[in-house]
């Protein structure tokens, strides 16, 4: 029996590579999260900014919180079973009015993991639709292999490398319109990319990227996990992390440190430039 998604939801994860939207929390919470985030953008520029978006759950009792939050996780155990780890999460800002997008691109293709099969919850903090900026999913590309990439740097691409796929069937493209507090779930290997945000709010989504059974296992940098439910990991190489009792626990903000500087060596694995996130 599934705890939280219908059977044609999980058929919808297997055929299409995607399911969207499940709601997680209320808008009023999601607001509440949102006006928090702000509040420790402004306190901690440092520790959070455009560039320093990765592993935030690390820094922040509240993003924790979400990355813990019950009804993801009952989610992930209806796909993946009930041993459960967080490899990373990234928060994706889109400013009003800018330039900035994402490429096509599969996400299992950097992540140094001996698999493509695991889930990415995306949870909307604001408005994710057509005017901000959603992602945009190619139904059942998740079922060809990983396709090539090339590297662009483009300076408006927010992803790592700017990595793009070219000639993708747009004709199979569908939008993931979410409502605050709504999340959408995406395959490791399901193609996707989001257009630049023309509204004049910020576009927020906390991509907790990505909730793995314990099988998979990372095989170009270190393996650095939280845990999130049921039985531990126990990887050779593996550290656990610690979840912030506060924000800015000194404790995990240290951790952070590192799991992020394993993050980079293992997302740009053989790239020509390295950027900041
Ligand atoms: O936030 C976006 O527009 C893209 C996010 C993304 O590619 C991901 O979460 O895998």
């Amino acid at each position: 029996m599934s705890k939280v998604l219908t059977k044609s939801q999980i058929e919808q994860y297997h055929d299409e590579g995607f399911i969207s939207p499940v709601r997680v929390i209320s808008q009023q919470e999601a607001h509440l999260i949102k006006q928090e985030l702000e509040m420790v953008e402004a306190e901690f520029p440092e520790e959070i900014n455009a560039e320093s978006r990765n592993n935030l759950h690390l820094s922040f009792a509240f993003l924790d919180a979400l990355a813990h939050n019950e009804i993801i996780v009952d989610a992930m155990e209806d796909l993946i079973g009930p041993n459960i780890s967080l490899w990373a999460s990234v928060m994706f800002i889109k400013e009003p009015s800018s330039k900035h997008y994402v490429s096509w691109h599969q996400d299992a293709t950097y992540m140094g993991l001996d698999s493509l099969n695991f889930p990415t919850p995306w949870v909307a903090l604001s408005p994710s639709n057509k005017e901000t900026g959603c992602m945009t999913m190619i139904a059942g590309s998740h079922k060809t292999k990983i396709q090539e990439h090339e590297d662009t740097f483009a300076e408006n691409n927010i992803l790592t490398r700017g990595q793009v796929i070219k000639n993708v069937d747009e004709s199979k493209a569908v939008d993931l319109i979410l409502e605050p507090g709504e999340m959408s779930i995406h395959h490791g290997a399901v193609i996707h990319g989001s257009q630049p945000n023309s509204s004049t709010h910020r576009r927020i989504g906390f991509s907790l990227q990505s909730y793995m059974p314990p099988n998979i296992k990372q095989i170009v940098g270190r393996n650095i996990w939280t845990h999130v439910r049921g039985k531990k990991r126990e990887d050779e190489d593996g550290i656990l992390l610690d979840r912030p009792k506060f924000n800015m626990d000194p404790a995990t903000v240290e951790q952070r440190r590192i799991a992020n500087e394993n993050m980079s060596e293992i997302l740009y694995n053989g790239a020509k430039i390295k950027r900041n996130y």
